[in-house]
């Protein structure tokens, strides 16, 4: 995280363009526009106007020694070449033609509209950048094996859930042998639940399924905070996926669109997140830590 040093975290970075005319103003705005930036906030004063286009990663590079474009202004993009026809297209100036550089990259430069300065546009030849390790899960639930626990608060609506996620861990090839389901009195009992599944060594992932009604309780946002950060500790600390299928509704109308009615079904949702995120290989991941295991650190933390 960067703090400046007054303790603010900085929001953005702007390369500002002033230009005197208004027909280079609009010229620049259409440069840009033309090059794929998003537009963001516009306002227009009675002293004056602008409009901010934003990059997903922006921000100031500095550089020591030589080989640097020399330009006021570097964009990077996907590809160079597809930019270089725009811009030829455009009739943008085009000060440096499009050419490899040592360092792995297609580049070329433009001159913006009323002197606003040089634009070094490049692409990488190959994208250089540390890719993620993780695996991308299936829905493939064949020899995976899931907990359920499920309120009995609002049956109504739970039981639905729990139909909805039976038929998402069948469909996708669970046996039925292999879906355990615990039924607790509330909300409030389902993270303990989650754990206890987790813990047991024997499921590859939990699913958690309650139904919390605005109307029907003063402490609805606590009980569904604490529900929720519960459920997420347990995923963390024991290191098994846990899927939330916690519905957190307004009124009983809201709770059935989303038990099977206009709104699909939560449960069946939740299942399936479960059976994707069980299937997820991902380098080095945690084992689950048992009961054992997690008393042995607790003791091991506090001498
Ligand atoms: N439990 C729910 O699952 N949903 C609710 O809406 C709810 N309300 O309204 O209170 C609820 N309360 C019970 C709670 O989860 C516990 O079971 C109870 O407090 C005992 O610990």
């Amino acid at each position: 995280m960067t703090q400046s040093p007054d303790d603010q975290m900085i929001k953005s970075v702007h390369k500002l363009l002033v230009p005197t005319r208004e027909a280079d103003f609009h010229a620049l705005v259409d440069f840009f526009d033309a090059l794929g930036l998003a537009r963001g906030e516009s306002w227009k004063g009675r002293r004056n106007q602008g409009v901010k286009l934003h990059a997903p990663d922006s921000g100031v590079e500095i550089g020591l020694g030589r080989g640097f474009p020399r330009a006021d202004l570097v964009i990077e993009c996907d590809s160079a070449d597809v930019l270089y026809e725009v811009a030829q297209r455009r009739r943008f100036k085009i000060v440096e033609e499009i050419a490899d550089y040592y360092w792995g990259a297609r580049m070329f430069i433009l001159e913006l509209p009323g002197s606003a300065g040089r634009v070094a546009i490049f692409s990488y030849n190959q994208d250089w950048r540390p890719k993620p390790q993780l695996g991308e899960g299936k829905l493939d639930a064949s020899g995976k094996r899931f907990g359920i626990a499920v309120s009995r608060f609002n049956a109504f609506i739970t039981e639905r859930l729990l139909a909805g996620a039976l038929d998402a861990l069948r469909r996708t090839g669970a046996r039925s042998q292999d879906i355990q389901v615990v039924r607790i009195p509330g909300a409030f009992e389902v993270p303990s639940a989650a754990r206890a599944l987790a813990n047991s060594g024997k499921v590859d992932a939990v699913i958690c399924l309650a139904c919390i009604i605005r109307g029907e309780t003063s402490h609805y946002e606590h009980l569904a905070n604490e529900v929720t950060r519960g459920i997420g500790q347990s995923a963390q600390e024991t290191g098994v996926p846990h899927a939330c299928g916690v519905l957190t509704c307004d009124s009983l109308e809201q709770a059935i669109d989303r038990a099977g009615l206009k709104m699909g079904n939560k449960g069946l949702d939740a299942a399936l997140s479960a059976v994707e995120a069980a299937s997820v290989k991902v380098a080095g991941r945690q084992r689950p830590v048992g009961r054992k295991a997690a008393d042995r650190k607790q003791r091991r933390s506090r001498r």
